[in-house]
């Protein structure tokens, strides 16, 4: 930083001063190239997989590249080879070390996060909420949903458009780091919510609770490498990518329990 301010002033005393050498204009900087440990390569997605415990990867139903332009190849990797996985790795820990938890589903255990304990919280969360964002990108897809959840969508926000609107602020305002939703609550209304960090709206204390139905990663480590502060431009992208047979499978899930 000093070198550059001092060829600045150089340069600039260079202008009044005829003596102040200009030649060192003309110095290169010379940038390292990565060596061969740092050189960037691109995994698969099956070459991941999480330490022996209750809980597996959920499979990324597509290659890295494949929800480009909207998400890039490299987001795609890191997020889910580095994030998702350590997200993983920690869960099977907290739950080998806590016989309560033992052969609870993922849900189940969500059910418990009220908070007293941060770890399982945001590692139980960010295993789940990341399973679920995965499965509900596909590429060749967006568009607007159809049949059901299609009238479902204009009973409950009056049209998609506005559900559209609705989704996206809630992503957009999120402060800092967190999902937005879509979820169906327990009298069957379509709601869409946001949550900070890697809380969800299957956890106690929320203030929507219900199934979530389809969810957007707004951490800024699922978008920042290409959109950088962008993050409206994100979600604009990620109406491209919406999985919505997906969604309507979720759906008909959530309310068949009932
Ligand atoms: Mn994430």
């Amino acid at each position: 930083m000093k070198k550059i301010f001092s060829i600045v002033l150089c340069f600039s005393l260079s202008l009044l001063l005829p003596s102040c050498k200009r030649k060192k204009l003309t110095e290169v900087v010379e940038v390292p190239l990565p060596s061969a440990e740092e050189k960037i390569t691109i995994g698969q997605p099956d070459d991941v997989s999480a330490i022996d415990g209750q809980f597996s990867l959920v499979k990324l139903p597509y290659e890295y590249n494949a929800l480009s332009p909207s998400i890039d190849i490299l987001t795609m990797e890191m997020h889910y080879s580095k994030h998702y996985l350590t997200y993983t790795n920690n869960l099977n820990k907290l739950v080998a070390e806590d016989p309560t938890l033992i052969d609870l589903s993922i849900e189940d255990i969500l059910k418990k996060c009220d908070g007293t304990n941060a770890d399982l919280k945001n590692n139980a969360g960010g295993y789940y909420n990341h399973g679920l964002f995965w499965e509900g990108m596909s590429p060749k897809s967006g568009g607007q949903p159809k049949d059901t959840l299609a009238s479902l969508i204009t009973r409950d926000f009056g049209s998609f458009e506005v559900f559209k609107t609705q989704f996206s602020d809630a992503a957009d305002k999120q402060f800092g780091s967190g999902w937005a939703w879509l979820v169906v609550d327990k009298t069957g209304k379509l709601q869409v919510t946001s949550t900070p960090n890697q809380d969800n709206p299957l956890m106690p204390k929320q203030i929507v609770s219900g199934t979530p139905l389809l969810n957007l990663d707004v951490w800024e480590h699922a978008y920042y490498l290409d959109y950088q502060y962008k993050r409206k431009r994100y979600i604009d992208n990620f109406f491209k990518i919406i999985n919505w047979k997906k969604v309507s499978e979720r759906y008909e899930e959530a309310t068949a329990k009932k």
